[in-house]
């Protein structure tokens, strides 16, 4: 009979006491990212961050995060980034140069530099649809953002740490 595997797990956990928050907030459609940016302080606070370790810095828009997130990353100051957005689709194609540029510019700050970068741009055809977002029927983007940068920061953290976190006897017996 063979034996049965017990793959080595690497959890996060949601505690961000002790961790370091960077928030990136558009001015842009401000009405909506101002709520986004409450509700991802929100849960920071809820999980035990403290008020001089989350900073937040605002740009002109959406098309500004990923910059501003490349150098508060390289800063070297946060375990993870937030940023934090809302494209509305309007008349012409400018919509989709803005969405794209962004999460592309995004994605790359993180595999950049290493530093977690949390996607919290909301991307929509209309103001309702934005609105059911920052915290109406499709509950808050902001504050799964906060909790996706706790988890992220956590996991960078263990691997930074240990090689591998795994905690699993399976993993324990890989390491000796
Ligand atoms: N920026 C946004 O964050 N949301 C939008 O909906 C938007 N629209 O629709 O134009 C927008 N444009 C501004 C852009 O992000 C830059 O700030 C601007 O082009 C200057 O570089």
């Amino acid at each position: 009979m063979t034996e049965k595997l017990t793959p080595g797990k690497i959890d996060g956990g949601l505690s961000a006491a002790g961790l370091r928050f960077g928030i990136l907030v558009s001015r842009f459609n401000s009405f909506i990212t101002e709520r986004l940016l409450a509700a991802a302080v929100d849960a920071l606070e809820r999980a035990g961050a403290a008020s001089a370790d989350v900073d937040v810095m605002h740009v002109p828009g959406a098309f500004e995060l990923p910059l501003a997130a490349k150098k508060l990353a390289l800063s070297g100051q946060y375990d993870a980034l937030v940023a934090i957005g809302c494209v509305l689709r309007g008349a012409t194609s400018h919509y989709d140069y803005v969405c794209s540029e962004t999460s592309r510019g995004l994605q790359l700050a993180q595999m950049d530099t290493g530093v977690p970068v949390i996607f919290c741009v909301l991307t929509c055809d209309t103001l309702e649809q934005a609105i059911d977002r920052a915290g109406l029927k499709g509950g808050n983007k902001g504050f799964e953002a906060g909790l996706a940068a706790i988890e992220m920061a956590r996991l960078s953290q263990k691997v930074r740490a240990t090689g591998t976190a795994a905690t699993t006897p399976g993993a324990a017996r890989r390491k000796k």
